[in-house]
């Protein structure tokens, strides 16, 4: 059974298992929830992305999927980086968006993690409207069988953790 919980802040201060960063295909670091996990975390984070990049996902973590490094310096056993889609008002990508979730939840199992701290993909510098984009989350974890034992979404401000309480309350 999983619990899934709802706090405001910065995830990057959290202790998890594991903590889901927004990343991008590049796996090199960015803005947002990106930056300030690799901020956070150190050079070690950044040092396996590199690595992966050299190896599996030569051509980049595709839209969707997930994988984890080490959480280096942050309170955390591993981060689980995810692609979220760039949202589109012509296109629907909603399923690349769930994808991000089960994608996570399924490395999650994979490690072991029993506690994942996830932000809201999509929903910063790629533009996806919060209350969809905390439907779609909250949908998907609650249908994603898994062994994680708590879900706990970081929310960054007030309207973010408002769209989030008002899908799980
Ligand atoms: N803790 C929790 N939530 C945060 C934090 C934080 N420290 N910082 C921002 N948010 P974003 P995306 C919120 O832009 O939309 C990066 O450049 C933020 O308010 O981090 O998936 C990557 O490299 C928003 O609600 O991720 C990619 O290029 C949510 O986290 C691109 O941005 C997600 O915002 C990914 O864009």
């Amino acid at each position: 059974m999983t619990t899934i919980t709802l706090v405001q802040g910065d995830i990057t201060r959290q202790s998890a298992d594991a903590i889901v960063n927004a990343a991008n295909s590049s796996l090199l670091g960015g803005g947002g929830v990106d930056g300030a996990i690799h901020r956070r975390g150190g050079p070690a984070i950044l040092e396996e992305c590199r690595a992966l990049r050299a190896s599996r996902y030569g051509r980049g973590l595709p839209t969707g999927q997930a994988v984890a490094t080490t959480a280096g310096a942050l309170d955390a056993r591993w981060v689980i980086h995810t692609v979220g889609p760039v949202y589109s008002s012509s296109e629907d990508r909603s399923d690349l968006l769930a994808s991000c979730y089960r994608e996570s939840l399924r490395v999650a199992d994979e490690l072991g993690a029993r506690t994942v701290a996830f932000p809201a993909v999509s929903t910063g510098v790629y533009r996806w409207p919060m209350d969809d984009a905390a439907r779609i989350a909250v949908e998907t974890v609650r249908g994603t069988p898994t062994a994680v034992e708590e879900v706990r979404f970081v929310l960054f401000d007030d309207r973010a953790y408002e769209a989030f309480a008002r899908r799980t309350g």
